[in-house]
């Protein structure tokens, strides 16, 4: 669909979901105590002045008027002078205008998210197939075709807000579902594991994590000594390392990542039947990653490089999509499945055991208007729960349940953060809940408790036929212990089928990962630890890191039978979609325009963009044939796009620029082509024309264009790696 068709498609069913609301919203509100005879309360007005109940046409949320007004509202004949006394004396301090701007000012920030402080989010719609109806009653998975709003933010876990996107970390995947039945709430990560067990060992993992607290280095890195320090006496981690210091840790774009609920989540069906779920995001555009050389440079040459993919793809009208999944695992009273305890969330459960059935499709379609408004303010939940969806024991999850309530207190200053903009519910609120900072409601009623006569004994509390939040009957017996079951035991199985199940790329990238993150440690004891704990997950991973780190690999006892997981890996063969790759084509003045406008088409109809990279900015040719340069070699560089072109006409220079663009392209195994004779300027850069993932062709035609796009499809060439990345690490010797 074009670009603008989509926006089109998106706006109006935007326009169907506030009308749905505003009726029921209404429907409820008409049940709500009247106001007394007596009683009168603030005008219905926008927080800008506007008066609310008008036309649709009139953005109540957002600023109003022509002239620049203090926040009282009294215009302002300018905002550029203190009011002094004569030109050179001192300020007054009855200038309202300066006091108010000021103070304003002083108090823009609040305090970031303690973890997952940088992030960026998109708004969206879910729509269920219905096919979930047979484990939940929440009408927003069970009714097939019902479009939910969403609004879901990414982010990294450890970095402050201004920190770089593509650093090797977990990526925050939060969705909060504004269902008719109340808002929920899915705060999950694109790794399906975590690094505790339960929820009161957070603070040292973060703290262990964040940077060293005296110097307050490294930012948003895990390669120091207090993160290994941790982890490496803290064996339970191990599976999440691992996942860390795999591709996972890097991701290509927000659009090619998995997410994970983690948890096992308890869902109900209609006739209070229950089963126990894990819930998984499949990226419609797959699953891939950078590679570490180019995570690096992105994060010099643009720390923004996740939230830019992001928000130019929605720009461009290529959404991000993602289809929602669910593990399904009988509740037999034991919470574990095929020898694995579902209340760990250091273990998952194999995709070939547990086949993830997918229930419905989420699309991100919509940037945000105002970043602090909507991406800051935003709060998560994870009990921020609807009728059909509850929770388990999983000593990790029952400590979240508390935090995310807690933290914004702080962060969002006072109890009443539900009504900010973007976290109201799109369902009727009648809560009794009263007062707080920033009150914004303007409740009626006398009696905001219960039982009540003074109001009619309203509001009423529904029964579950009504809708009402009941929980399952769930027998909860023993005596109060800080201890674990004994199944909390095993470290190193999954870590070991983890491994296994990868292709040796992945594999190797996980020991380049290990060997860069102990190299940057200090602590010599530190490293020789971690390697005990390698030992106990792969003899040969163990002694490659050791022999990376020049340190004698130490003997551990691996899991020796392990059952592998092919679903684990995300190395493709067969190409998969395009959508939302960039595609840079170098050109100059005598390159071939009407080739570049050929191959912009085919690639946009893929939901892909060309961008045009030119040695100076402006226009390359005239008339009809005119075409913008997008990116000069001087502001742009490989990481920003997955595949490389050189266009036809191109002259071949010494120029080092277009020389390095191509070489670290190359050496990333990124797709690379060229056709006619600007096949020239790629062997110029030394790059064979017959290699694996080079296409060329004499024109742009559609066998050059089936071979690019199939090259970009699998994502990288692999099979060129050990030309183009071979480690200088000697093999392992047993
Ligand atoms: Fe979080 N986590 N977390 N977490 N988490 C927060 O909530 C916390 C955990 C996750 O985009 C905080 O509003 C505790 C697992 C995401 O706004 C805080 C524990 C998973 C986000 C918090 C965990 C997550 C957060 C910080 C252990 C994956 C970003 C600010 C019991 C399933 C949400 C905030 C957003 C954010 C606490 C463990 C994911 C402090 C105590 C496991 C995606 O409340």
């Amino acid at each position: 669909m074009p670009a603008a068709a989509k926006a089109t498609a998106r706006k109006s069913s935007a326009g169907k979901a506030a009308a749905g609301r505003s009726a029921s919203g209404q429907a409820a509100a008409s049940k709500a105590p009247a106001r007394q005879p007596d009683q009168s309360a603030p005008y219905p007005i926008s927080p800008t002045g506007v008066p609310t109940g008008g036309p649709d046409s009139v953005d109540v949320r957002s600023q109003a008027g022509a002239y620049l007004t203090t926040a009282q509202g009294v215009r302002l004949p300018d905002t550029d002078h203190s009011l002094k006394v004569g030109d050179r004396g001192p300020t007054l301090l009855e200038d309202f205008h300066l006091r108010e701007k000021i103070t304003h000012f002083d108090h823009e920030r609040i305090p970031e998210r303690v973890v997952h402080a940088r992030g960026a989010a998109a708004h969206g719609v879910f729509e269920s197939y219905g096919t979930a109806k047979s484990v939940t009653k929440a009408a927003f998975l069970a009714e097939k075709g019902r479009r939910t709003p969403v609004f879901t933010r990414f982010s990294t876990v450890l970095g402050s807000r201004g920190s770089a996107d593509t650093v090797r970390d977990t990526r925050g995947f939060a969705v909060k579902f504004y269902t008719d039945e109340g808002t929920f709430d899915l705060v999950g990560n694109n790794i399906p594991v975590f690094f505790i067990q339960d929820g009161i060992k957070f603070p040292d993992i973060i703290h262990a994590a964040k940077p060293h607290p005296d110097r307050e280095i490294p930012q948003a890195q895990s390669a120091h000594d207090t993160f290994w320090d941790f982890v490496s006496l803290h064996t339970e981690a191990t599976h999440h390392v691992m996942w860390n210091m795999s591709d996972r840790g890097i991701p290509r774009s927000f659009r090619t990542m998995e997410g994970f609920g983690i948890h096992t989540f308890r869902l109900v069906n209609a006739a209070g039947d229950t089963s126990l779920v894990k819930f998984h995001w499949k990226p419609v555009a797959g699953i891939h990653s950078l590679v570490w050389e180019e995570a690096q440079i992105a994060a010099g040459v643009d720390p923004d490089f996740h939230r830019r993919d992001m928000y130019d793809g929605i720009e461009a009208g290529a959404f991000l999509d993602y289809e929602l999944g669910i593990q399904v695992m009988p509740d037999g009273g034991s919470d574990s499945f095929e020898g694995i305890d579902l209340l760990d969330p250091t273990k998952l459960v194999p995709e070939e055991l547990a086949p993830v059935q997918l229930i419905g499709k989420l699309t991100l379609n919509g940037n945000p208007t105002n970043f602090f408004a909507e991406v800051e303010q935003v709060a998560f939940h994870t009990g921020h729960l609807v009728p059909g969806i509850e929770v388990t024991n999983d000593p990790l999850m029952q400590a979240r349940l508390f935090s995310y309530l807690d933290t914004q207190l702080t962060r969002l200053g006072g109890p009443n953060f539900a009504q900010l903009p973007i976290n109201r519910p799109h369902a009727p609120v009648n809560d009794m809940l009263r007062d707080g900072m920033h009150q914004t409601a303007i409740h009626t009623g006398l009696a905001p408790y219960r039982p009540n006569s003074i109001d009619g004994g309203a509001p009423a509390v529904a029964t579950e036929q009504e809708g009402g939040y009941v929980q399952v009957p769930r027998p909860i017996e023993g005596v109060p212990v800080r201890t674990h079951a004994a199944s909390f035991d095993d470290h190193f199985s999954q870590p070991t089928m983890f491994y296994r199940s990868l292709t040796s790329v992945e594999q190797g990238h996980i020991v380049e990962a290990f060997t860069f993150e102990l190299g940057k440690c200090y602590q010599q004891s530190i490293k020789e630890r971690q390697l005990e704990v390698l030992a106990n997950i792969d003899a040969d991973l163990c002694a490659q890191v050791a022999a990376g780190l020049g340190l004698p690999a130490p003997k551990g006892a691996p899991a020796q039978d392990v059952v592998m997981s092919a679903a684990l890996s995300q190395v493709v063969t067969e190409p998969g979609p395009i959508t939302g790759r960039k595609i840079g084509v170098i050109a100059d003045a005598g390159s071939d325009l009407a080739g570049i406008g050929k191959l912009r088409t085919a690639l946009e109809k893929l939901d892909a963009e060309l961008l045009v990279v030119a040695p100076v900015g402006g226009v390359l040719g005239r008339g009809a044939r005119k075409i913008t340069v997008d990116r000069t070699l001087l502001t742009t560089r490989s990481v920003e796009f997955d595949a490389v072109v050189v266009a036809g006409g191109t002259t071949p220079t010494n120029d080092i620029k277009p020389v390095l663009l191509l070489q670290e392209a190359f050496r990333h195994c990124k797709a690379m082509a060229a056709w006619g004779d600007g096949s020239a300027v790629l062997q110029g850069a030394g790059i064979a024309l017959d290699g694996v993932g080079v296409v060329v062709g004499e024109s742009v035609a559609k066998a050059f264009i089936g071979e690019l796009t199939a090259a970009l499809g699998v994502h990288r060439a692999w099979d060129r790696a050990p030309e183009v990345m071979a480690s200088a690490v000697p093999p392992a010797t047993g």
